[in-house]
């Protein structure tokens, strides 16, 4: 492992100091410390960064579309084992470690769940010693930063890279691709042998932004890849003469520089619906063009036999975003390489495995063939050609049956399904919990699984207990270690051990202790930010995650509105005080969305000025929801809403945070919630709702119908009519537009079903609350079960049946 003295670490940050900036330490600002200290952290990792890239392991390349990486320094010195040193030698020079990690930008590269779980997979490899690496993009703006103007979301630009550069990211011009978009595409007859030649292309440059990924007190620094597309400048090297020439006319040169720089300008700010612009098809490509490009580059500097890829290389597309990998990859063995089809799809489907992370059918990518066709002519014909021999093999296999073949085929009605590419391109589907794998199995993807079971497996998601535990709750983690020594940190199987303590007075204390520590620093950030105070002996009740109508923050809303009525009924009505905590980012496009955002904070604004209820119920929507805020809320959560409607969260990761944190869940046995109630069992976790079945019956056969149960249920009434009876003020449009989706069109995601359900389960709640001793056990029990959910147990799961699978040199990923 690389290590410093703090003697050696000052003089090099003296000198950096005056290399950087030619000034003294003292006349510096955070933002320039910052850097020193980073780029002194570079320093030090340099030599084992380059080792690292040289091991003789498979390696895997894990594509994904966003990567939501949070603050890097705070961790990245937990995993050197260096804080105390840096911390220290820092302090002999007058400055604070804190300043400068509360200095960093966070990065919002991703949308939510599926760039978070990247990130924590990224940490989990590099910590596993697998030598694994990111490819992606670097945008220039990330997901918008969001503003409350009088309650309603807007959104602002997210210019995260205000000096030009990220502080962690190395810019390797040696090894930029050039991607090709358009043009014509020609098959030559060259001596019997087919050469393609693609002219006229517009040649877009991805250069290589690399940052280091360190493992966890190991020897292992992998990298995390991103890509930001540039024009190809002449002294680039020869450029083919079959692209398209931009040097004619000033204007020809502008429209140029437009074409290539805007590929990697933004995200797209989504994250369930599919909206098939042009752009986005540029990206998936660009940055799949230039990844597999990269590794092939990369393989044959040091191996020779193409043939062989499949033993080198495992390539992992995290949902459909990446599914190009599947051509490029044929494209680059069939054209460069003057491999046989058969060959090319051996490798192909041997090197690539796919996981799919929602059922949502709107969020189900279709790309029309005719923009992909323009856009990508090469890739266009080798998508045609896979499909018409998968076709081949249908029409062969169920022998005829053409509403089964048009289901199962690639391009149905003039569209691409980007899933069926995936699952037939690929060695291997998974899905990110066992109940959503089931769905996928025998619902959605059925057709497919009954043609090869042996394909599909689960994988359920995890999360990186280094960042989730140790560094965002450090008193936890010390009191844990403690309690039964400090294996837990590399294998948090252990923490089971804890259980032992559900019993002892002083133990739960002392959680207790932490507990109300944390909330007091939330207490603090959120005076600080928004002017609010919350009582840190309230019970924090938690919803952060994207804003989405299935994850139905309406229904907690309803909660709370009902808890506000009976309050005012009832002065005397038996409730603990409760602080409800709501972050959401809502896609700008999603009108319903942003309008029971606006809703939440106009009910929050009424409740938090209500003098009558004012030592009761409090209720705050932080802005601009983050991993950094995630950070310090989490740990200072007492209950964790996972209410989404049965069968629609994937898994959510959220849920395994606030568990290993020692939050009580409130849940439907949705996603991996259904795993959590395994782990802990009924008495330790507060279920409510209709179950898969029901929810999948009722989708099937019909059978609810939400206005019967609004006019039969006065309690449900009650909080409905606020939406259009002007209880709440200022909500005409947007309380209208809610009514509508429950009433007029019949409450799509089960609301109002589940309500007095889940108002039963929220008692339950408020009853434990006050017998305050079992309250800690339960939460200490949680803790003491959340192990499994580390993403170390995922990565060893995906390393040992996905991508070393019958590796014979890689063999001791069994062990894991
Ligand atoms: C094309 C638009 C689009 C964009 C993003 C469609 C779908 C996505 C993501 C796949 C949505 C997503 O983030 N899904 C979440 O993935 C998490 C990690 O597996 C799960 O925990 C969440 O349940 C799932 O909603």
């Amino acid at each position: 492992m690389v290590t410093i003295s703090k003697k050696k670490f000052k003089q090099q940050f003296e000198t950096k100091m005056y290399s950087l900036y030619a000034q003294s330490i003292n006349e510096a600002s955070n933002e320039q410390l910052l850097n020193v200290l980073c780029s002194v952290i570079k320093d030090i990792i340099a030599k084992r960064w380059i080792e690292t890239k040289i091991s003789c392991q498979k390696e895997v390349y894990y594509f994904c579309i966003e990567f939501l990486m949070g603050r890097q320094l705070k961790s990245n010195l937990l995993n050197l084992d260096l804080e105390k040193t840096i911390r220290e030698g820092l302090k002999d020079l007058g400055i604070s470690l804190d300043d400068l990690i509360e200095e960093e930008v966070d990065p919002a590269l991703g949308n939510g769940g599926l760039g978070r779980l990247a990130a924590c997979f990224l940490d989990s490899m590099a910590s596993l010693d697998i030598s694994g690496h990111g490819y992606g993009i670097r945008y220039k703006y990330g997901l918008f930063e969001q503003k409350f103007v009088n309650g309603y979301q807007v959104e602002v630009p997210d210019n995260w890279l205000t000096q030009g550069n990220y502080i962690w990211e190395t810019v390797r011009p040696n090894k930029a691709v050039v991607v090709k978009f358009e043009g014509d595409v020609e098959l030559i007859d060259d001596n019997k042998r087919l050469r393609v030649v693609h002219k006229n292309y517009i040649p877009v440059m991805a250069m290589p932004y690399d940052i280091p990924i360190i493992g966890y007190e190991n020897d292992s620094i992998n990298t995390l890849r991103l890509f930001k597309s540039d024009i190809v400048r002449r002294d680039f090297g020869p450029t083919s003469s079959n692209a398209k020439n931009y040097s004619g006319s000033y204007d020809d040169a502008l429209k140029y520089k437009y074409y290539a720089e805007e590929i990697s300008q933004v995200l797209y700010p989504n994250d369930s619906n599919y909206a098939g612009r042009l752009l986005r098809l540029k990206q998936e490509y660009f940055f799949v063009s230039a990844g597999i490009q990269d590794i092939i580059r990369k393989f044959k500097k040091h191996k020779s036999n193409i043939l062989d890829l499949p033993k080198s290389v495992a390539i992992h597309i995290n949902d459909t975003h990446p599914t190009l990998c599947i051509p490029e990859l044929m494209r680059i063995l069939l054209d460069e390489e003057g491999l046989s089809w058969d060959e090319a799809w051996d490798i192909t489907k041997n090197t690539i495995s796919y996981t799919n992370h929602t059922i949502m059918a709107e969020a189900m990518e279709k790309w029309p063939a005719e923009m992909m066709k323009k856009l990508l002519p090469r890739i266009y014909m080798i998508v045609e050609e896979i499909d018409r021999r998968y076709k081949n093999y249908l029409n062969e296999k169920y022998s005829g049956d053409i509403n089964k073949v048009n289901h199962m085929s690639i391009i149905n009605c003039e569209n691409i399904s980007m899933a069926h590419l995936c699952i037939m391109g690929s060695h291997s589907v998974n899905g990110v919990a066992n109940l959503h794998t089931e769905i996928l199995k025998n619902e959605v993807l059925k057709d497919f699984y009954d043609d090869e079971p042996e394909k599909f497996n689960n994988k359920t998601n995890g999360i990186a207990h280094r960042r989730w535990l140790l560094s965002c709750n450090p008193k936890l983690a010390d009191l844990i270690t403690e309690l039964i020594g400090s294996e837990w940190k590399r294998d948090t199987l252990k923490l089971e051990e804890l259980e032992k303590y559900k019993d002892d007075i002083d133990v739960l204390r002392k959680l207790d202790e932490i507990k109300t520590d944390n909330k007091k620093i939330l207490a603090n950030h959120i005076k600080e930010k928004y002017d609010i105070d919350i009582n840190p002996n309230s019970i924090y009740d938690v919803q952060i995650k994207r804003l989405h109508a299935y994850k139905r923050q309406l229904l907690n809303v309803f909660h709370i509105l009902h808890l506000y009525h009976e309050l005012l009924e009832n002065p005397n009505f038996d409730i603990e005080p409760r602080t409800f905590i709501f972050g959401a980012k809502a896609a700008p496009g999603y009108h319903l969305a942003k309008s029971i955002i606006k809703f939440i904070n106009s009910v929050a604004y009424k409740i938090n000025n209500d003098e009558r209820v004012k030592d009761k119920l409090k209720v705050v929507f932080v802005e601009n929801y983050s991993v950094s805020l995630a950070e310090i809320i989490i740990p200072a959560a007492d209950v964790s809403e996972q209410i989404s409607t049965t069968t629609k969260e994937a898994s959510g990761t959220s849920n395994m945070k606030f568990m290993m944190n020692g939050a009580i869940t409130i849940a439907t046995l949705d996603g991996a919630n259904v795993e959590i109630h395994e782990q802990v069992g009924n008495e330790n976790i507060i279920l409510f709702g209709l179950s898969a079945k029901q929810v999948l019956d009722y989708n099937k056969y019909g059978g609810y119908s939400a206005l019967d149960l609004y006019k039969s249920n006065m309690y449900i009434k009650r909080v409905v009519d606020d939406l259009i009876n002007g209880f709440i003020p200022n909500i005409e449009k947007e309380g209208r537009e809610i009514y509508d989706s429950l009433i007029t069109y019949n409450d799509e995601y089960f609301v109002l079903r589940d309500m007095e359900n889940y108002i039963e389960a929220q008692q339950k709640i408020n009853k434990l609350y006050k017998e305050k001793e079992k309250w800690n056990s339960i939460s200490l029990v949680n803790i003491a079960n959340s192990g499994i959910f580390s993403s170390d147990r995922t990565i060893s799961e995906y390393a040992k049946d996905i991508w070393f699978k019958g590796c014979e040199i890689n063999g001791e990923y069994n062990k894991l």
